[in-house]
């Protein structure tokens, strides 16, 4: 269900006038405001194949109207955010939710929609039918050995579904651990994973990373085999150089340090993705920037500052991704929130001035620190934001276009009422 672009270009002119105002007003004390808009406009967030339905929990889902049925409907649902914000360029596939089915037609598909494939994902979290051993008390710690070949064999499995695609990448995320003391011999299953994780590093194309995604509790709430940056960090390390961490800000016990975990990775070379949501308790999943902006703002500061100290490209040199669930939203509504939330953040980590960031901090000016992050948070950048969406001939108000022309009602009449999106 494309959004023709004449839509777009009436959408923005009808805004333009308002538009202008707002932006010359912010540019005015943006002195790199072209270098920024540049930025801004090569910053693409991948969606991830499982976000585009309603989302569940652990007691129900009450699934919305016109949810994609198939990988082509994703991939249309993605399509249409990446028309209306051009920040939306890229698609990270689930497997075994999204085996695609003729790879040439996928990636053909993908062209016309300028879509490139993100980082690939695996599954060893549930059992799939008809497989042959289960995976209940996890899958490259399990206990026996049959088991961890068969979850060894599935993450192979999934890097050639990326090889066919043009993907570049492998996450991994293990919900190994478990639920009770005494139930695990810790050490035995790191090793276990350890293994594992090698046997899939040794199938890796050369040019190809591995992601190991950690989570501090859920499934299992005693311990988890990756639970921390500090344990994905030792198996990055023992696998090789093309290992690295991936930091999903929900992951962590609340009221960690996201940003200086960040900050250390990057200086250590190695942080290689990122899973954008927010979160008040845990792993909630929720609208990027819903919750905390402003640590989401101090995330980015750490990036960028990261980043440029060791020469990094920030569109194309760590996996971006959002990784969000929407129980009770519009999920393609939800999306553009969150892409919206995310180039926000990055805008605003852009402008920090950073010489003077630097000298406040030799000068231990602890006030004046503080005075350059939060002069650069309290900056209004959504002009600055909108105006490289406009650039880049995306929508100026994406959610409003969205609205506007009732996409949500367009895809219940052409998929139906009630349908629902494989994923979680
Ligand atoms: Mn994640």
């Amino acid at each position: 269900m494309p959004i023709e672009k004449n839509l777009i270009a009436a959408h923005n002119d009808q805004l333009l006038a308002q538009h202008t105002r707002r932006f010359e007003f912010v540019a005015e004390n943006i002195p790199d405001v072209k270098s920024i808009l540049e930025k801004l406009k090569a910053f693409q967030i991948a969606i991830p194949s499982w976000a585009l339905g309603t989302g569940g929990t652990r007691f129900g889902r009450f699934s919305g109207g016109g949810e994609p049925r198939n990988l082509e409907e994703k991939m249309a649902d993605v399509a249409l955010l990446h028309k209306l914000n051009r920040s939306s360029g890229a698609i990270s596939l689930h497997i075994p939710w999204d085996i695609p089915s003729d790879h040439a037609k996928t990636r053909s598909l993908a062209a016309e929609y300028d879509l490139r494939f993100d980082a690939v994902n695996s599954n060893t979290f549930q059992d799939q039918p008809g497989q042959k051993h289960s995976y209940k008390f996890g899958s490259l710690q399990h206990v026996n050995r049959d088991v961890r070949k068969q979850a060894i064999d599935h993450n192979i499995e999934v890097i050639k579904q990326g090889v066919e695609l043009g993907s570049k990448s492998l996450t991994v995320w293990l919900s190994d651990g478990s639920c009770f003391p005494g139930q695990l011999n810790f050490r035995k299953a790191f090793q276990n994973t350890l293994e594992g994780l090698q046997e899939i590093y040794a199938a890796l194309p050369a040019d190809w990373k591995v992601f190991v995604e950690y989570k501090a509790f859920e499934p299992n709430f005693y311990s988890m085999t990756v639970g921390d940056w500090g344990q994905s960090l030792l198996y990055a390390n023992k696998l090789g150089d093309q290992a690295y961490t991936l930091v999903d800000l929900g992951h962590h016990l609340p009221n960690a340090n996201i940003q200086q975990i960040v900050a250390l990775l990057l200086g250590e070379g190695k942080l290689g993705g990122f899973h954008f949501n927010d979160s008040k308790y845990g792993d909630d999943d929720l609208t990027v920037g819903s919750i905390d902006p402003y640590q989401l703002f101090l995330i980015f500061n750490e990036l960028v500052e990261g980043m440029d100290a060791r020469g990094m490209n920030h569109a194309n040199d760590l996996g971006w991704m959002i990784d969000a669930s929407h129980n009770v939203k519009d999920p393609l509504e939800d999306l553009l929130q969150s892409v919206e939330a995310i180039m926000i953040a990055y805008a605003q980590a852009l402008l920090v001035d950073t010489k003077a960031l630097q000298a406040a901090q030799e000068a231990n000016d602890v006030a004046k620190a503080q005075e350059i992050l939060q002069q650069a948070y309290r900056t209004d950048v959504r002009p600055v934001v909108a105006e490289a969406r406009l650039q880049n001939e995306a929508a100026l108000a994406p959610l409003q276009l969205f609205r506007d022309q009732k996409i949500r009602e367009q895809l219940i009449k052409l998929r139906g009422e009630k349908t629902v999106a494989t994923g979680l």
